[in-house]
């Protein structure tokens, strides 16, 4: 098993004081439906891609954690959504009971809707005008029907079918490419750096979450509960990258994927060197 970098846990121990502090609520059962399952163990890598942009442009990365706490918040209300009886329908999740399961589906759906203003919220109280306008909208097409939306239509409508692996790889740069991109591409905003270092953070980030996704897909094969926090063999009835490839390929897939994700990293040198060895921490998962 990969070890945890260090920096890894100093940025998620930013972000979960900053997410603390955005679900503290106020005991009704949608607010605590919404902490439920921002509280839970979680890797936080979305945030921490936030956090390591901005470092890496130059920023203090202080001023990205409302930012980084928002990709986090998005990513909850998505999880809450898939595990759904009529999306996913699963029975666990950060090893917990699925959201649904300990608070109904009518208050886990509120809440999966809760998340997602509080997220739009947070960014406006956070931000200047300019800058919470142009975050808000990166978060919304990351969202929308070319991202997580887009992505899980399809992949709810092609259970039991044959795809090709255009139309996997699609729904995966929807549903995982789209707001790993949006949480390093932010954190670029957030620090002013110019077009081609959010270019390059943008490409490294889509590749680094499809990598991300085919490691999921080996977790759900290989991977234990325990760990994982999510139950396993759960995909039977879904084409992922690990029946398409074999659990060889699609462990060579996510490795090239890490390296193309490292190769967009070339212009910032030897400084993008954390994120490379989040990139490594990515290929070498077990939870
Ligand atoms: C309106 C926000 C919104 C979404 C609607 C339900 C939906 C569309 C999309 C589902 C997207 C989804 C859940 C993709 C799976 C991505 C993935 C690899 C999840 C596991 O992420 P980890 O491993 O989990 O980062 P932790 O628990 O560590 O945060």
């Amino acid at each position: 098993m990969i070890s945890v970098p260090p920096f890894f846990t100093e940025c998620q121990a930013l972000v979960n004081a900053e997410l603390d502090r955005l679900v503290a609520g106020d005991g009704t059962p949608v607010s605590r439906s919404m902490a439920y399952t921002v509280r839970a163990p979680s890797k936080r890598v979305r945030p921490v891609l936030t956090l390591l942009a901005t470092e890496l442009c130059g920023g203090a990365p202080a001023r990205a954690v409302p930012a980084a706490a928002v990709m986090e918040l998005v990513h909850a209300s998505s999880l809450i959504l898939d595990d759904l009886p009529s999306m996913d329908d699963a029975p666990l999740r950060r090893g917990r009971k699925a959201n649904h399961l300990e608070f109904g589906e009518a208050i886990a759906i509120l809440a999966a809707f809760g998340l997602l203003n509080l997220a739009y919220g947070t960014l406006v109280r956070a931000y200047d005008a300019a800058l919470a306008a142009r975050l808000s909208s990166l978060v919304a097409e990351a969202i929308g029907t070319d991202g997580l939306i887009g992505g899980q239509a399809v992949d709810l409508l092609a259970t039991d079918q044959q795809i090709s692996f255009e139309t996997l790889e699609r729904i995966h740069r929807g549903k995982t490419g789209a707001l790993f991109s949006a949480a390093a591409t932010s954190g670029a905003i957030i620090a002013g750096a110019p077009g081609d270092a959010v270019g390059s953070l943008a490409a490294y980030a889509k590749n680094l979450g499809l990598a991300f996704q085919i490691i999921d897909d080996l977790l759900d094969v290989e991977g234990d509960p325990a760990e994982t926090g999510k139950a396993v063999r759960e995909d039977a009835k879904k084409t992922t990258f690990v029946s398409f490839s074999g659990v060889d390929g699609a462990r060579q897939l996510a490795l090239e994927l890490c390296q193309t994700a490292d190769r967009a990293l070339e212009p910032f040198g030897r400084r993008a060197d954390r994120l490379r060895d989040l990139s490594k921490f990515v290929a070498g998962r077990s939870w």
